[in-house]
């Protein structure tokens, strides 16, 4: 029978052949998608997300649990996509201009796709203009701002600008190594995250 307490304990330990056997034979057994992801996958993600915000997890334990969310999500997708199952909300998700550190940010896309948010990543060093782009053509409901040089930071506060200019009513998120709550208050961002596990709790709280 399928065991999705197993399945979110093969997340945690990072266990990418048991997340990917334990998806499929809830799938063949027919459990809701829905259910095998958020009882099974996401509930996986979740922990790590704790354990990683405690520091008992760190990024290698984090990119090996995202590796294991992956094996599962492959099966799951389609499934859900059937289903017609709704992610919790679209996140546009980029290093900003002049920035090519995109190690942090990764993992905020892999917390936040584990939290059954859909991210479109638009990469490293993206312009204002591309922020805004993107925002529009996936009807965005977070922007979310990686920057990791103190010379890169100002550029947060042009995509919010640019975002504000082009009447783009999606929330702002921003984070990363030199950014503070401070400053995100500072530039009229909506939320701030001191780490990817964070920008879940972020973000669902901007949505709620
Ligand atoms: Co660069 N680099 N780097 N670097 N680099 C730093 C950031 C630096 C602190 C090193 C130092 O001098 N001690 C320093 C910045 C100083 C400053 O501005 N205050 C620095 C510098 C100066 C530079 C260059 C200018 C060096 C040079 O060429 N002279 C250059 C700039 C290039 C550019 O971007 N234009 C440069 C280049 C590089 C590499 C390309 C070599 C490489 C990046 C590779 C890559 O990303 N693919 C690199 C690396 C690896 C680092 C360090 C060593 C590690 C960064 C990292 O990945 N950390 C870094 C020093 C350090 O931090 N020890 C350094 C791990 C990662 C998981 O953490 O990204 O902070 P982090 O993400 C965290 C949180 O910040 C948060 O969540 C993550 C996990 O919880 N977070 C978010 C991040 N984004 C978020 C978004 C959110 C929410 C949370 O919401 C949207």
């Amino acid at each position: 029978m399928a065991d999705l307490k197993a399945l979110a304990d093969a997340i945690i330990s990072g266990d990418r052949d048991a997340a990917r056997e334990l998806t499929q034979q809830a799938a063949d057994e027919n459990v809701d998608p829905e259910k095998i992801l958020n009882e099974g996958l996401t509930a996986g993600m979740d922990v790590v997300g704790k354990k990683f915000k405690a520091n008992e997890f760190y990024v290698p334990e984090v990119l090996i649990a995202a590796r294991a969310m992956h094996a599962g999500m492959e099966i799951l997708e389609p499934l859900l996509a059937e289903a017609g199952a709704e992610p919790k909300g679209i996140v546009v998700l980029g290093t900003v201009k002049g920035d090519l550190h995109d190690i942090g940010k990764n993992l905020v896309n892999m917390m936040l796709s584990g939290g059954g948010f859909k991210v479109v990543d638009v990469g490293i060093d993206v312009s204002e203009e591309k922020f805004v782009e993107s925002a529009k053509n996936e009807n965005a409901d977070i922007v979310a701002l990686s920057a990791l040089l103190t010379t890169t930071m100002p550029q947060m506060k042009n995509v919010i600008d640019a975002l504000k200019e082009a009447g783009i009513e999606a929330q702002t998120i921003i984070g990363g190594a030199p950014v503070t709550q401070d400053y995100a208050d500072e530039i009229g961002a909506d939320g701030y995250a001191p780490d990817a596990a964070s920008a879940v709790d972020k973000a669902a709280e901007l949505l709620a």
